[in-house]
Order: structure tokens, then C-alpha cells, then sequence
């Protein structure tokens, strides 16, 4: 079983992550998950802690000779704003933001103040979480499992064209400043950015993950905790920020007719294992069928709220005086779609691959090759 754990408070010293259940022998590159921390913190909208962060994971544990031993991995990133927040006097927070943990937080756990709530509900964590779903991502690679992830809206502006998910997809990702193929609708989004600065407000958007190369059969029907569907959502809306999920053509689907909807089933006449004698002529059903991955691409795209701090606030109460007021207003971002589809890809690989071991785990990679080839001879023509 893959599981992992993670701790770190916006301002304390650093994140933690541990990771449990990878099997031994393998490579672990630590360059690719500094490259995805970095991806985390770009993207256009970002606010003034991003200046200040530089986030470099330490791994700690687990590993030796840059390989896992199959004891659990421990990860560590700093806080470089630590320095700066442990030198000021803190007072308490009084006057929660709409829209974020602050108020339902504060109850919950009998405090007086906002800050101990904002301090974990921050998108800060979320840093740890790249971290962690990189080295899944990286496992999945070694399976020849690729995943791609971009934004396809922010506030009302939206891609038009499908992308097609390769080389070139990736390059002009790379190029865009909010992770957008297409370059003029990046502009476009980056000027809806700007005016929603100017006046004070904030934008969410729409990011898209797809996963290729996942092998028919993980996740399962038998149960409501197995069906990938539900756990991949789970593992989106886990996200601070995102309110909805959809996987494939999910909401187009609930409004068109059956004939429309579902992908119809070719085979072909190659000799290949059953697990690849299957096609589909499209995807609408985003790779999974009944909670399991069916062969196709895994396709899932997560809607993400306008982050709730507003330099323009919105109304809210004073829990010492009971005031009505208007919310507090702390440093923050305009828009972070793009950092969260980062975000997002990490944990749809941790996901998968959590799924991959379910079906196919063993205590060594060679082992899990094994199991792997075992399955495809094993289905019977
Ligand atoms: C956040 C507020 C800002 C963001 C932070 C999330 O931080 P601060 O309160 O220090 O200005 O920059 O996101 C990150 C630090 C990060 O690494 O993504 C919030 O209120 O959620």
C-alpha cells in the first residue's frame, strides 16, 4: 500500500512528507522534483511570497545512492519566510475571510484566532505535495506512464482548441505564463489577471490533467473505496481551491443523449495482449469505465474558486467585538490556477500510482515488472 503523510505550517520552520510503500530499487531523480517546485511557484498571478520562497526539497530518508530501499522516504522543504515571521510580534487574527477555512476552523478547534487555521489551510502545503506526487510521477514514468496537465481557463477567458497531448504540447506549455497552449489566450489571461489586481479582486479558473499509458484495470467496480473515479476526485478536491471535478466529458455527458456519449468498443486484429487488443474512436468516458481505468487516456479537469483573500474584502465579523466589519486582509495571490494545475498532476500521479502498486505491487521494481508481464500473458485471448 502507497500512503503518505505530510505536516508544515505556511510560516513554521519547513514541510515534511513521508512516503510509504515504494519498493526498493528505485531511482528517485531529485532534479525533476526541484523542476516541478519551481513549476509550483510560477505562473502569472502569483503574489509577493513567491519572491521570497525558493523551494528546494531535502530528501532525508529512504534512500541511498539515490535509489529507495524500501523503507519509508522522508522529505524535507524550508520556509525561508520563517526568518522574517519569527521576528515580528504576532497578534491574533480576528476577522475571518469569507470563502476560507478561517471561521469553521477557528470553531472547531476552540481557538480565538484565525492564525493558527490559516497557517495549515495555506496553499503552502501544497508545495510538499508536488514533492511528493513527483516521485509518483517519476515511478509511473519508469512504466512508460506520461502525464500532462494545463490551463484551460481563467476567470471567463478559455482555450478553445483540444489539445493533443506530446512533445510539442509540453513545449508550449512551457512558454506560456499561465500554462495555456495557446499563446494569444495566454496574453488574454494574463491581462484579465492584471485588471483583477487593479481592482482588488481574485480569479479561478479550470486546469486540466491527462495521464497516458495507464494499464487497463486499476481501480475497481467490486466497491464504492475502490473505483478510481472517486478516488482520483478525492485526491483534486484535496486541493485548497477546487470545488468541482470532471472527468472526462462528464458535464457535456449529463446533457446529451446515450448514443452520444459513450465511446464505442473496437478491436484490432494485431497480435497484442488483451490489455491492448481494445480501442476507442474518442475518449468522452476519460479513460475510466465502472472505476476502472480502461486503456484510454485518464482525463480530468478540476475548477478552482477565486482565492477567498481580497484586497477589495468582502463582509465579514469581528470575533472579539462582534462587529460587522470587513474581512482581514492578508499578502496573497490574485490567481493560482496555474500553480495548481502543478498541484493537481501531482496528486492524480500519486493516485494512479498508488493504484498501479494495488494491482501490481511488490517489494522490488523487478518484482513489480514481473507481476506486470505475469498479467498480460496471463488474460486469456
Ligand atoms: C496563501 C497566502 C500567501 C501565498 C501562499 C498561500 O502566503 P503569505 O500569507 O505568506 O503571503 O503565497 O502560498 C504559498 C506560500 C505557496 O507556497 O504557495 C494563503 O493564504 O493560502
Amino acid at each position: 500500500m502507497l500512503r503518505f503523510l505530510d505536516a508544515g505550517e505556511s510560516h513554521g520552520k519547513c514541510l515534511l512528507g513521508i512516503i510509504e510503500g515504494l519498493p526498493a530499487g528505485f531511482l528517485i531523480n531529485e532534479d525533476k522534483i526541484n523542476e516541478n517546485l519551481h513549476r509550483r511557484q510560477m505562473g502569472y498571478g502569483r503574489g509577493k511570497r513567491m519572491l521570497i520562497e525558493h523551494d528546494q526539497v531535502e530528501i532525508l530518508s529512504g534512500v541511498v545512492s539515490r535509489k529507495t530501499i524500501g523503507s519509508p522516504i522522508g522529505l524535507m522543504i524550508k520556509n525561508r519566510d520563517w526568518k522574517n515571521v519569527k521576528k515580528q510580534n504576532l497578534t491574533p487574527l480576528l476577522i475571518p475571510r469569507p470563502g476560507h477555512a478561517d471561521l469553521a476552523g477557528m470553531i472547531k478547534y476552540n481557538f480565538h484566532d484565525c492564525r493558527p487555521v490559516l497557517e495549515r489551510a495555506s496553499a503552502r502545503q501544497t508545495a510538499m505535495k508536488v514533492a511528493i506526487g513527483t516521485v509518483a510521477l517519476q515511478f509511473l514514468e519508469f512504466f512508460k506512464i506520461y502525464s500532462y496537465c494545463h490551463v484551460k481557463t481563467i476567470g471567463n477567458i478559455s482555450l478553445k482548441d483540444e489539445p493533443i497531448f506530446d512533445e510539442a504540447f509540453q513545449k508550449k506549455i512551457q512558454q506560456s505564463k499561465v500554462f495555456c497552449m495557446d499563446a494569444s489566450i495566454s496574453e488574454e489571461m494574463c491581462r484579465q489577471i492584471d485588471e483583477a489586481k487593479k481592482n482588488g479582486d481574485t480569479l479561478g479558473g479550470i486546469f486540466e490533467i491527462a495521464v497516458k499509458g495507464v494499464p487497463i484495470g486499476l481501480g475497481s467496480h467490486v466497491h464504492w473505496d475502490r473505483r478510481l473515479d472517486g478516488r482520483l476526485a478525492a485526491a483534486l478536491m484535496s486541493i485548497p481551491g477546487v470545488k468541482a471535478v470532471e472527468i472526462g466529458n462528464g458535464i457535456a455527458a449529463s446533457r446529451e443523449k446515450g448514443s452520444e456519449v459513450h465511446d464505442a468498443i473496437y478491436r484490432t486484429d494485431d497480435e497484442l495482449d488483451l490489455s491492448q487488443k481494445y480501442f476507442r474512436k474518442k475518449n468522452d468516458a476519460g479513460g475510466l469505465e465502472g472505476g476502472i481505468s480502461n486503456g484510454e487516456t485518464i482525463l480530468l479537469r478540476a475548477y478552482f474558486k477565486p482565492i477567498p483573500t481580497l484586497l477589495n474584502p468582502l463582509d465579514s465579523v469581528n470575533i472579539k467585538t462582534g462587529e460587522k466589519t470587513k474581512a482581514m486582509y492578508q499578502r496573497s495571490d490574485i490567481c493560482v490556477v496555474p500553480a495548481a494545475s502543478v498541484v493537481g498532476e501531482a496528486m492524480v500521479g500519486w493516485e494512479i500510482a498508488a493504484a498501479f502498486l494495488e494491482k501490481f505491487g511488490g517489494d522490488s521494481l523487478r518484482e513489480i515488472e514481473k507481476n506486470i508481464q505475469n498479467y498480460k500473458r496471463g488474460l486469456e485471448k
